[in-house]
C-alpha cells in the first residue's frame, strides 16, 4: 500500500529552548523557573538542568546545515523569554534578540520555514517571583514580550505559537507540582489557565490588528480518550477526562466557553468569579490553524475513590521507553473529533515522536522503532486526511535528543543523536529515513 501526500504537506522537525540551547548564563540570559525548579535537590532525574544541554545556542548553523542536508521543510524551535529581557519585562537584551534574528536568517537562506513557539515553559523567575501566570499583571509583560518578537520577526517566521501544551504546564506545574514552578494549588491553577488563555488571546489580537502576513496559532497537547469498557459511568468517566485536559483547554480558544463539566464542578464557582465580561470574547479571537501535540492514547475508568471519579488505565503491549503506549491510530481519531467538534481549522502535529533505548554501535544507531513508530503515525495522519481532516503538516519531535524535562537526558527522543560529553551529532536511522519520506513524499507498507 502507498500512502502518498499532498505536495504542499509540511515535514517538520521540533524542539524547544530550554530542552536544547544550553549556554545559560551567556549574553545576558537571565534564570528561568527551569533553572530555578532543576537545581533544587529532588526535582529532576539525577538532578539534570539545562545549563549546557546540546549547547544549540552556539552550534545553531551546524544544526541548520543538519536540517538542511536532511531536506527538512520547517523548523519548530521556541523562543526564550529569559534571553529578550535584562528585568524579564521591558529592558530589551539586544544580543538575546539577535539570537533569533540570526537563527531565523540562517534558516530563511537554507529555504527552512521558521515555526516560532513564544512559550516553550520556560518563564523568567523574576516574573515566578511576582506569582507567575496566576499573577494577572503577567498577561501584559507577555503581551509586551510578544510584540517586541513580532517587530523584530513577524513576517519572517512563518507561523507564531503562542504557548506549547497548555494543559501540560498548568497542571503539571501548578496542580500536581511535578514541572516548574512546583506548585500544587487548584485556586492557582484555574487563576493561571485563564490568565495563560487572556496573555494567548491578546497577543493574536494583537497579531491580527497589526496586518503581518503570516500565520498565528496555539499547540495543544492532545489525547483521545477511550472508556475502559461499553459500561456508561465508564462513557462518563472518559468524558469528564476529556473535559479536564482536552475541552478545558480547546473549548475557550475555539468556542469562547469553558466546558459545562468543569463551570458546574464546585471549583467551576472559582472559575465562574474569574472570568470578566468580555474575556471569552478576547480568548476566542480566530486562530489561523490548531497546533496538535500527539503522543498517545487515554484509556479511563470511572473510580468511586478518586477526587473527579476516574482513573486513566495502564495498558499492556507495546510501550515507548517513556511507558506511554504506541497507539497510531488514536492520531486518526483524535484528528477526526476535532473535525467533528470544532470544524474544518487547518491542523498541524505540531509533534510526534518517542523516545527510545538508542545504542552507539560503531558510530550508527540503528532505532528501528522509532522508524516504526513515526511510520505507524504517519499513516494514521494520511487515514485521517483521505477522511476529510485539513491537516497540512506534521514535525517530528524531536530535531535531536535533548533535556527531556524532569527525566533528565536519558530519555532521548530525537532523530539526531546527541553525544552529551562532545556535543557531537550523529544522525540516527531515523533521520535518514525521514530524509527519504519527505523527498518521496509518500510512505510503501
Ligand atoms: C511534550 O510534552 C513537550 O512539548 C516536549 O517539550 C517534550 O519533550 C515532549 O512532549 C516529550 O515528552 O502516559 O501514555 O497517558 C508531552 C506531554 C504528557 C505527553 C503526558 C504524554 C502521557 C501519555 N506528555 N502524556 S500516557
Amino acid at each position: 500500500m502507498k500512502y502518498q501526500f499532498d505536495k504542499d504537506f509540511l515535514w517538520g522537525v521540533a524542539t524547544a529552548s530550554y530542552q536544547i540551547e544550553g549556554a545559560y548564563d551567556q549574553d545576558g540570559r537571565i534564570p528561568s523557573i527551569w533553572d530555578t525548579f532543576s537545581k533544587t535537590p529532588g526535582n529532576t532525574y539525577m538532578g539534570h538542568n539545562g545549563d549546557e544541554a546540546c549547547d544549540h545556542y552556539n552550534k545553531f548553523k551546524e544544526d541548520i546545515a543538519l536540517l538542511k542536508k536532511l531536506g527538512i521543510k520547517a523548523y519548530r524551535f521556541s523562543i526564550s523569554w529569559p534571553r529578550i529581557f535584562k528585568d524579564g519585562k521591558y529592558k530589551l537584551n539586544e544580543k538575546g534578540l539577535k539570537f533569533y534574528k540570526d537563527l531565523v536568517e540562517e534558516l530563511k537562506k537554507n529555504d527552512i520555514k521558521p515555526i516560532a513557539t513564544l512559550y516553550h515553559w520556560d518563564l523568567p523567575q523574576i516574573l515566578q517571583d511576582e506569582g507567575g501566570w496566576s499573577n494577572p499583571e503577567i498577561i501584559k509583560y507577555f503581551v509586551h514580550y510578544a510584540s517586541v518578537m513580532f517587530n523584530a520577526l513577524g513576517d519572517d517566521v512563518e507561523q507564531w505559537i503562542t504557548f506549547n501544551e497548555t494543559s501540560v504546564f498548568l497542571y503539571l506545574g501548578y496542580l500536581y507540582g511535578i514541572h516548574a514552578p512546583g506548585i500544587k494549588n487548584l485556586d492557582l491553577t484555574l487563576k493561571a489557565i485563564h490568565n495563560v488563555h487572556l496573555a494567548h488571546g491578546e497577543t493574536v489580537k494583537l497579531f491580527k490588528n497589526s496586518n503581518y502576513k503570516n500565520q498565528i496559532g496555539i499547540t495543544l497537547n492532545l489525547s483521545p480518550n477511550y472508556p475502559y469498557s461499553v459500561e456508561e459511568k465508564d462513557i462518563i468517566a472518559a468524558k469528564t477526562n476529556d473535559a479536564f485536559w482536552n475541552r478545558m483547554f480547546l473549548d475557550p480558544i475555539l468556542k469562547g466557553s469553558y466546558p459545562e463539566e468543569i463551570l458546574n464542578n464546585p471549583f467551576g464557582n472559582t472559575l465562574k468569579e474569574i472570568i470578566k465580561d468580555d474575556d471569552m470574547e478576547i480568548i476566542s479571537h480566530p486562530i489561523d490553524f490548531l497546533g496538535i501535540n500527539y503522543y498517545s492514547r487515554s484509556v479511563i475508568k470511572h473510580d468511586e475513590n478518586e477526587t473527579f471519579k476516574y482513573k486513566s488505565i495502564p495498558q499492556d503491549g507495546e510501550k515507548t521507553s517513556m511507558g506511554w503506549e504506541v497507539y497510531p491510530d488514536g492520531l486518526r481519531v483524535l484528528l477526526n473529533y476535532i473535525k467533528e467538534n470544532y470544524g474544518n481549522i487547518p491542523l498541524y502535529i505540531t509533534e510526534n515522536g518517542a523516545a527510545y533505548e538508542d545504542k552507539l554501535e560503531n558510530g550508527k544507531i540503528h532505532d528501528i522503532d522509532r522508524i516504526n513508530y513515526l511510520k505507524r503515525h504517519f499513516i494514521s495522519a494520511k487515514k485521517a486526511i483521505d477522511e476529510g481532516v485539513n491537516l497540512k503538516g506534521y514535525y517530528v519531535w524531536s530535531f535531536m535528543d535533548n533535556y527531556e524535562w524532569a527525566e533528565g537526558y536519558v530519555k532521548r527522543f530525537g532523530l539526531t543523536y546527541i553525544d552529551y560529553e562532545t556535543k557531537q551529532r550523529i544522525l540516527k536511522d531515523s533521520a535518514k529515513w525521514y530524509s527519504q519520506v519527505i523527498k518521496n513524499n509518500f510512505i510503501e507498507e
